[in-house]
């Protein structure tokens, strides 16, 4: 835990019906995976979700007729933040473990893909975030590393039954120019740093330090409404827009 309160943007990643049979109580309902990002701007790029299979999670009420699933300590803090049906009180419809959310077809906001679906990634933290991630491979490595031991890996993607489909399609999108990286900064750091898999913690946290600042301070927007400009201004204009058409929720701990 930081000295300084995190605020993330909440990405509303919607569930698309029909549900499976365990979240058969929520038909009806808008449901949407939270996903908690500091990079809103990236959200063009997103090819799938990221959930911890053995992660425990719930299909929350955040008013009569949206649900966000997430973990419960998130549920809390955001009834803390006026985002619960019930003032203060998270109610749970459904229990669910990250296994069951694995396969679930989501619509992102702003993602050029128009279906995706949530994986399996063994690096989400359940106690940081909502513990539902989007994934960006082009700009974040852990999200290239995750998606490429899916790709490369037959026997990984059989362990936690993810289909072919979920995982085969999806290519990385170049969406942001790095003045030293290029227009798929996530995965040239991944191959210089010749990293194996999405278990390098050390290799990914030094490949991670090395593109962020520049990324970010020095990047330019390639797509969306805001190509030409910088990374750094078009961030606080997307982030409005996300939070003005409801398509996400501000959210700090
Ligand atoms: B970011 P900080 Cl393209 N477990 O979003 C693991 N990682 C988590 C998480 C959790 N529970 N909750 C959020 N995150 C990720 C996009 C992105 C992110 C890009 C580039 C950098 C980047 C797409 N994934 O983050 O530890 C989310 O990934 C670099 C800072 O709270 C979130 O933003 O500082 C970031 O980590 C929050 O990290």
């Amino acid at each position: 835990e930081g000295v300084l309160p995190q605020e993330y943007t909440l990405i509303k990643m919607e569930v698309v019906p029909p549900f499976p049979a365990k979240m058969s109580v929520l038909e009806g309902k808008k449901v949407y995976l939270a996903a908690a990002t500091l990079r809103p701007e990236t959200m063009y790029g997103q090819t799938n979700a990221w959930v911890l299979p053995e992660g425990k999670y719930g299909a929350f009420e955040i008013s009569d007729t949206e649900v966000f699933i997430l973990t419960r300590r998130a549920a809390l803090n955001l009834a803390y933040q006026r985002l619960s049906r019930i003032a203060e009180q998270p109610t749970c419809l459904v229990e669910l473990t990250g296994q069951d959310i694995i396969g679930l077809p989501l619509r992102s906001p702003l993602a050029f893909n128009d279906m995706i679906y949530a994986l399996p990634m063994l690096s989400v933290l359940t106690e940081k975030g909502t513990g539902i991630v989007t994934s960006v491979p082009s700009d974040s490595p852990d999200d290239y590393m995750a998606l490429q031991d899916l790709k490369s890996k037959p026997a990984f993607r059989a362990k936690f039954g993810v289909k072919d489909e979920w995982v085969l399609p999806f290519e990385i999108i170049p969406i942001i120019n790095h003045p030293d990286f290029g227009d798929k900064s996530a995965e040239r750091i991944c191959i210089e740093k010749k990293i194996k898999s999405q278990n390098e913690r050390e290799k990914l946290d030094e490949a991670k330090k090395i593109i962020y600042k520049g990324g970010f301070y020095e990047g330019t927007m390639i797509v969306g409404n805001y190509a030409g400009m910088k990374v750094q201004e078009a961030k606080s204009l997307i982030r409005s827009k996300l939070l003005e058409s409801n398509e996400a929720v501000s959210y700090s701990e």
